[in-house]
């Protein structure tokens, strides 16, 4: 089974909490602070690797956890940052949310997304020492760990892809012309999955082939193995469509169906240059099919027989000519059509809104929103200063004149997250 759609769950590792601390020796009364910072929490990175073939690996280990960084410590000893976790990938995996929005796309040997952030470590007391407070009775909290689930989905990478009927010979001209050994035989819907193979040219020239399952009349419709499997061919730069001479079919017809079928799958796929292969030329009366079938078509029509191999070397070569000066084709995705790919970014997006202010009941007024709330898990709101310090903050971006704004009165209460205060004019 080809599997290459897997739903994995990163998380990222929470950074270690800053430790408040005084220096404690015998023969110093009163020791400075010496609470050292947390350590980073680790991350979670996907990269991509042309020895790796397959999602299988994610199927079972659903989740990907990195470690988290460690406490600060009292003598100035920062906390150990949690190690990352480096998943391996095949090249050309996508990396997208559950909802469908992309994130990258895995193209390069060795290219990596960063698909969780570890959280920074908080910085310890001794930090915060400073001419005006010797004694700083505050530390940070380290910042919480990224947890989402994502979507791997691999592409295959193939430049270009026989396509058409099935039973018109297209496993069997890929097994012809690379190593590959693919099943072939007299019935349709033999191949059920896309195959590969690498062709090599005798001039020391290779690309990569792919073998998919047949199409029929009303493929979109999911009529046979339906259209599915088209998918694997967006990238494909070049198209060999066969079409079969040994007469079951009426070739002018059988080619402008695939047609058909290429135009309902929607991602521009009949546009891509395309090599009309007619098929089985050792057949009875094909040499007249195939003359016919150039005349309507008014294209060359390259003839092949897999089992004379007559025309098997020119075709080969054509379509590694068309692949050297066809342009990479990009994904077609259905946000580009609407305006633009939608690029997530959970930073970026809480950037533009630092906090949100709601205001559920009289008196009463919430604070939320994923910037302000990662601010927020970083105080230690067990000291005074601690609290004083994050009501600056929250002053800072703005909170206190958006309460006012808003209509807030002496007296209201305003809460974040399980932290509640006064609101003061
Ligand atoms: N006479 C003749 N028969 C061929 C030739 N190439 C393939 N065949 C036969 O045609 C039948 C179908 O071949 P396959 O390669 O399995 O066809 P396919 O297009 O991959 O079919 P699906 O996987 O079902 O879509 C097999 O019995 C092959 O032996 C050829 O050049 N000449
Ligand atoms: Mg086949």
């Amino acid at each position: 089974m080809l599997i290459d759609r897997v739903v994995v769950e990163v998380r990222s590792g929470k950074g270690g909490d800053g430790c408040i601390s005084f220096l404690q020796e015998k023969n110093v009364p009163k020791g400075g602070p010496d609470g050292g910072n947390g350590g980073h929490g680790g991350s979670v990175y996907f990269v991509a690797k042309k020895n790796v073939n397959t999602l299988l690996a994610y199927r079972h280990s659903k989740t990907l956890q990195a470690e988290d960084g460690e406490k600060g410590d009292k003598k100035l000893r920062y906390g150990r940052r949690g190690s990352d976790v480096i998943a391996e990938v095949p090249v050309g995996t996508i990396v997208s949310t559950e909802d469908g929005q992309f994130l990258c796309d895995l193209k390069e040997d060795g290219q990596s997304y960063e698909a969780a952030k570890g959280g920074r470590g908080g910085r310890g007391n001794a930090a915060f020492k400073s001419s005006k407070n010797r004694i700083p009775r505050v530390a940070e909290n380290g910042i919480p760990a990224e947890k989402k689930r994502l979507v791997l989905e691999l592409k295959l990478l193939a430049d270009c892809a026989l396509i058409g009927f099935p039973s018109v010979g297209k496993s069997t001209l890929l097994n012809l012309a690379s190593r590959a050994n693919v099943p072939t035989a007299d019935y349709p819907f033999t191949t059920l999955a896309p195959n590969l193979g690498v062709v090599s040219l005798p001039d020391g020239n290779s690309y990569v082939m792919a073998d998919m399952p047949g199409l029929i009349e009303g493929a979109h419709e999911g009529k046979g193995l339906g259209i599915q499997f088209l998918k694997h061919i967006e990238r494909c730069r070049v198209l060999i469509h066969l079409v079969s001479m040994d007469g079951e079919r009426d070739p002018y017809e059988a080619y402008r169906q695939i047609r058909e079928e290429l135009v309902s799958y929607g991602a521009g796929l009949e546009n891509r240059p395309e090599i009309v292969c007619a098929s089985k030329m050792d057949a009875e009366g094909a040499e007249e099919r195939k003359a016919a079938l150039e005349k309507k078509l008014g294209v060359k029509v390259y003839g092949i027989s897999a089992y004379t191999e007559e025309g098997v070397l020119p075709l080969l070569k054509k379509a590694f000519e068309l692949v050297q000066n066809t342009p990479e084709f990009p994904l077609y995705r259905k946000e580009e059509e609407e305006g633009g790919i939608r690029v997530y970014d959970a930073h970026k997006d809480a950037a533009a809104a630092p906090f949100v202010l709601s205001h559920p009941k009289s008196n009463l007024w919430v604070i939320s929103g994923e910037k302000i709330m990662n601010e927020f898990a970083r105080y230690n709101l067990s000291t005074d200063e601690g609290i004083s310090r994050f009501i600056a903050l929250l002053d800072k971006l703005g909170v206190d004149e958006a309460l006012h704004e808003k209509g807030a009165k002496e007296g209201d209460t305003v809460m974040i997250g399980d932290f509640a205060f006064d609101f003061v004019v």
